[in-house]
Parts: C-alpha cells; sequence; structure tokens
C-alpha cells in the first residue's frame, strides 16, 4: 500500500522546528512504543545532534512490555536517553527524565546565582500523545489532545512548575512515508490520517500483521483459530466470529473493517508490539535526507 501524503503543514513544521530549536536547552522526543522504529521521524537524528534529548516510548500500556524492555536496552545502547511512558495515566518517569536532561544547565546557573527557566520542546509524529504528555506535566487541560493526527496545529508554550516551560508542536511526520511499510504502521496508529488511506486494505493488513505476531489476540477477540488465513478471508472471519451479518446473512465486511481498526487503536485485542528491535521489518531503510546516519533508529 503506497500512501502519498506530504500536507503543507509538515513542511511548515519542520522549519519552526528549526527555528525554535536555537531557543530551547533540551528536546523530549516521544515516539509510540508499539512502533519504536517507524514512528520516529529520521530528521531528528541530524536536527537534534547537538541538543541535549531525552526519548519517551509513549503508549506503553499498549505494547508488550518485554518488548518495550528490549526497545530500552537498544537504544541505550546507542547511547540514546530513552524511557517508557504512559502519559495518559502519569507523568512520574517523563519529570525524571527532564530533570536528568536539564540537570546541568540548572546546576549550571545555580552555579553564578541564577535559576532562570528551562525551555524543553516536545518534538514527534502526530498522535503519539505529545499534547497528552504537556497536559499531565501542567496538571490540567491546556493543549488539545484528539485521536487523529493533525490536533496540534502550532507551537504553544506551557508553563510546567516555576521554572520549566514546555513547548507543545504539531506533530511530524516525514520521509518514513517513502516507506510504504512504515507509512502503513503509521496509519494504524492514526498518525496518518484515515481520509487518505484505504482503510478497508488497512484493516486486512493490520489483522495479517496480528495474526503472524500474536494470533492469540484474533482467537480471543474475534474467534479466529486458523492462523493461516490472509487478506479478505481475514475479515470474512472477524465478521462470522462477530456476528456482523446483513439482511440475508450477508457479511458486513464494511463494519468489520472499521471495528479492527478502532478496537486496535483502542486497546481493546491487548497488547502488540509491531516492531522488534535489530530486526529489520522494513523491506529498505529510509534514505539519509540530510547527511545524516539513520543507524541508531533500529533500522538496521
Ligand atoms: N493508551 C494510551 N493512549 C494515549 C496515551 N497518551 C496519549 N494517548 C491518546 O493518544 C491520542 C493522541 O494524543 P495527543 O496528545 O493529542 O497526541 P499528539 O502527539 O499531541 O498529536 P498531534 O497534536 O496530532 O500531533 C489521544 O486520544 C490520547 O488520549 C497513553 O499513554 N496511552
Ligand atoms: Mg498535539
Amino acid at each position: 500500500m503506497q500512501i502519498n501524503w506530504y500536507p503543507g503543514h509538515m513542511a511548515k513544521a519542520k522549519r519552526l522546528l528549526q527555528d525554535q530549536l536555537a531557543r530551547v536547552d533540551a528536546v523530549i522526543e516521544i515516539c509510540d512504543a508499539r512502533l519504536p522504529y517507524s514512528s520516529r521521524n529520521p530528521d531528528l537524528n541530524y536536527m537534534l545532534r547537538n541538543k541535549a534529548r531525552v526519548l519517551l516510548l509513549n503508549k506503553a500500556d499498549l505494547a508488550q512490555p518485554e518488548i518495550t524492555k528490549k526497545w530500552l536496552e537498544f537504544f541505550q545502547g546507542r547511547g540514546i536517553q530513552c524511557a517508557a511512558i504512559t502519559a495518559e495515566q502519569n507523568a512520574r518517569e517523563a519529570l525524571r527524565a527532564i530533570e536528568r536532561l536539564t540537570r546541568e544547565k540548572v546546576q549550571k546557573g545555580e552555579a553564578r546565582g541564577v535559576r532562570r527557566t528551562v525551555r524543553v520542546m516536545v518534538v514527534g509524529v502526530p498522535n503519539v500523545g505529545k499534547s497528552t504528555l504537556i497536559n499531565r506535566l501542567h496538571g490540567g487541560v491546556i493543549a488539545r489532545v484528539g485521536d487523529r493526527p493533525g490536533v496540534t496545529r502550532a507551537n504553544q508554550w506551557v508553563r510546567v512548575g516555576e521554572y520549566l516551560e514546555l513547548l507543545d508542536t504539531p506533530g511530524m511526520l516525514w520521509p518514513r512515508l517513502d516507506d510504504p511499510v512504515a507509512a502503513r504502521r503509521l496509519a494504524y496508529i492514526s498518525a496518518i490520517r484515515d481520509e487518505v488511506v484505504d482503510t478497508f486494505a488497512l484493516s486486512i493488513a493490520l489483522l495479517e500483521d496480528m495474526c503472524s505476531i500474536r494470533p492469540e489476540m484474533l482467537e480471543k477477540r474475534y474467534k479466529i483459530t486458523d492462523d493461516s488465513l490472509r487478506g479478505q478471508a481475514l475479515l470474512e472471519a472477524v465478521c462470522r466470529g462477530r456476528g456482523f451479518l446483513m439482511r440475508g446473512g450477508e457479511l458486513d465486511l464494511e463494519r468489520a473493517s472499521a471495528v479492527v481498526l478502532d478496537e486496535f487503536r483502542d486497546g481493546k485485542l491487548g497488547r502488540i508490539t509491531l516492531e522488534m528491535p535489530h530486526i529489520n521489518q522494513t523491506p529498505q531503510p529510509p534514505k539519509a535526507t540530510s547527511g545524516e546516519k539513520t543507524d541508531e533508529d533500529g533500522s538496521n
């Protein structure tokens, strides 16, 4: 499935990011714990090369803990500070990560008798939970959130405590979209708008992925016991398992397709991580676009 999508606001977001980088002390990069490879923006490695930064694997509640642990070891082994978080539930781990990240700056200021506000920018592809984390750290709803991409349209500074300000940014998505497997997975997690993808084909691809990674999920939720099923036959099995029939007994494939995507996104199928570290599940790592190395992002 080829997804050709490059909306203007992404290009604008990249320019804004570059402008803002000079003005912040540190950067929090958020990715989705279910897709720690595909939901990272490959340009960031290069753009953030001189910045204090931490990578947070959010929505850890939806991922398999043992694989999240492997991903953290993988990133740490490449010298990347990282932590797994569930921003919707608490911000403790994220706060600790921010403290570690900014400690040196704060201590330097204190040694000179000044305590200035530390500014941290939060970046990541759409829908990974940037605004959710900021709300959680702020202690109330200050940034708009929603389970679709492009909710945050502009940069927004949010004060969190006396000496900390966070910058919420619009989700950025480029050029992982050159990689059709990564693009498809980004559509699973609503980092790409449903309006620009064939959701029927997407739900079948998702069922196929789940069938090869965690077939027991499909058995439990949809009563699918034959893990050799592929293509539309999987969607048909969902219809039978859940009784999605139209008048006359015809299978309601459209309904099954929508339900599969919704239930996966809501975590109703259970925890699943769609990518393993080191194992290259994408056909080709995306080309480096800014002369940067991409070997730290799990694509090798
Ligand atoms: N299960 C789960 N859902 C989460 C978590 N964090 C955020 N979400 C949900 O993910 C969706 C997207 O959250 P946002 O905070 O709007 O994401 P964003 O990165 O700011 O998105 P854009 O502004 O569109 O780039 C919302 O429905 C949140 O409720 C989490 O830790 N676990
Ligand atoms: Mg947002």
